[in-house]
């Protein structure tokens, strides 16, 4: 059997491009709320998360329909602001009765909750502190992670400490592309990558330590992946190296920036010259800290690679003349879920679970009231297909999970890319199932084999 009976079928979403209520019920802000209310924001039309999808007040819907479209799990984000309005100190109970809700919810209709504690909404007074770049944030974050392990451990059993650092790092404080919009040095760079690690490897001994269940945890990271040439050795190695590559350009977006420090105990080769008086090692009792034992790899994947110079530029994945792609550009590259899944698992040998994967297309209600996405059925199709493929070359896969859930606020770029199984009129908050709901339904009762007809 390519996939297990108990295969998880799931979607995803995260707190700041769904929720709304932004400054509702003791909520604090986070520089997603800063930055999309500056007046120079940088994000598309000047759009913000302040309503988005309305979820905070609809999740009861928004569960129904995740019913209706018959998932096993939901993957969804914390806000450490509705927790923590100033990401330490005081509590808002308004904010850990809001997740409880949801979980009951889930639960109630037979769906296994999944939370990442981290989807990139920092508290703005933890920011105001120095943010990543201040060591004392390992302790908050630590904190943090215990009061919600605390109030939602019962009920929820598969947890996900950081979305992407390679994204909230990479293209949030190196390229400045995201918040909080600032370029920072190499050196800086560096601390702040060992205090993102030490704030995981902390977080998944404290979910291990206050779990009130048997816990299954792991990160979401993404990173640049590339597709042998052919079939001959040589050229799947030649892939496997790109994928594992320490660029000095982009070594932030890449995989084993953040990987091989978790999995393998050390940083990639190159970063010790590269950073030169910068380099400073993690101490033994950190190495501990940092390696701690994860249940599975984590992966968020969209599209391969295939020039690695255009990975420190963020310019798109290097198309060729022509190519399909989706509408945010990114190359459709459906045997990317293959070759990862595959290079991930023989690298860091655990199982694997794809914890996003999807596309963004331009729909619309066609004049039947309908939602009709061919082109999304069509990817997902193909890119599930790989993912079952490296299944039946026994590589152990334990899920599939798809962005997005729901149309939402795509951070800087607005809410025009449409990511969703479920359309959002943002207008009147009226959510649509999508063709590729009902399709991606049958997927999940037949446990995958529906792709092949
Ligand atoms: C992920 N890239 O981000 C995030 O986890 C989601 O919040 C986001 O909505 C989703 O993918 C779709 O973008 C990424 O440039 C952002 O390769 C950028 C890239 C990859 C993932």
């Amino acid at each position: 059997m390519p996939l297990p009976k108990d295969f998880i079928w799931g979607v995803a979403g995260a707190s700041y491009q769904v929720e709304g209520a932004w400054n509702e019920d003791g909520k604090g802000p986070s520089i997603w709320d800063t930055y999309t209310h500056w007046r120079n924001s940088p994000v598309h039309n000047h759009e913000t998360g302040d309503v988005a999808c309305d979820h905070y007040h609809r999740y009861k819907e928004d569960v129904a329909l995740l019913k209706e479209m018959g998932v096993k799990a939901y993957r969804f984000s914390i806000s450490w602001t509705r927790i923590l309005p100033e990401g330490i100190g005081s509590v808002n109970p308004k904010g850990i009765e809001f997740y409880s809700s949801l979980v009951d919810e889930l639960i109630k209709n037979g769906i296994e909750p999944m939370v990442t504690i981290y989807h990139w909404d920092l508290p703005q007074s933890i920011f105001d502190r120095g943010g990543w770049l201040n060591p004392e944030i390992i302790g908050w974050f630590e904190n943090y992670t215990k009061i919600v392990v605390e109030a939602l451990s019962d009920r929820v059993k598969y947890w996900f400490t950081i979305n992407e650092p390679q994204i909230f790092i990479g293209l949030g404080c190196y390229l400045g592309v995201m918040a909080p919009f600032k370029k920072y040095t190499d050196g800086e760079i560096f601390r702040m990558s060992k205090n993102v690690l030490l704030a995981h490897g902390t977080a998944v001994r404290t979910i291990r330590k206050y779990s009130k269940q048997e816990a299954k945890i792991s990160y979401a990271p993404t990173g640049p992946s590339f597709i042998p040439d052919n079939d001959s050795p040589e050229a799947i190695e030649e892939a496997r190296a790109k994928t594992f590559a320490f660029d000095k350009d982009g070594y932030v977006l890449s995989n084993s920036w953040w990987s091989d420090p978790i999995f393998l105990r050390k940083f990639p080769d190159g970063a010790k010259e590269f950073f030169g008086l910068d380099f400073s090692d993690f101490t033994e009792e950190e190495w501990d800290i940092v390696q701690s034992p994860l249940d599975f790899y984590g992966m968020n994947i969209y599209a391969a690679m295939r020039d690695l110079s255009k990975l420190s530029a963020a310019e798109g994945n290097g198309e060729l003349t022509g190519e399909p792609l989706t509408a945010l550009k990114w190359t459709i590259t459906p045997e990317v879920l293959y070759w990862s899944a595959k290079f991930m698992h023989e690298r860091y040998k655990v199982p694997v679970m794809i914890t996003e994967n999807g596309c963004a297309c331009t729909d619309s209600v066609h004049l039947d009231g309908k939602v009709h996405d061919p082109q999304r059925i069509d990817f997902l199709k193909r890119y599930i297909r790989e993912f079952y493929k490296a299944g039946e070359d026994g590589i152990p896969l334990i899920g599939y999970i798809h962005w997005s859930f729901m149309d939402n606020f795509e951070w800087a770029e607005g809410y025009d890319p449409r990511f969703g199984l479920v359309y959002i009129n943002y207008q009147t908050q009226k959510r649509t199932l999508k063709d590729s709901a009902y399709w991606y339904k049958e997927v999940i009762e037949t446990n995958g084999e529906s792709l092949w007809k």
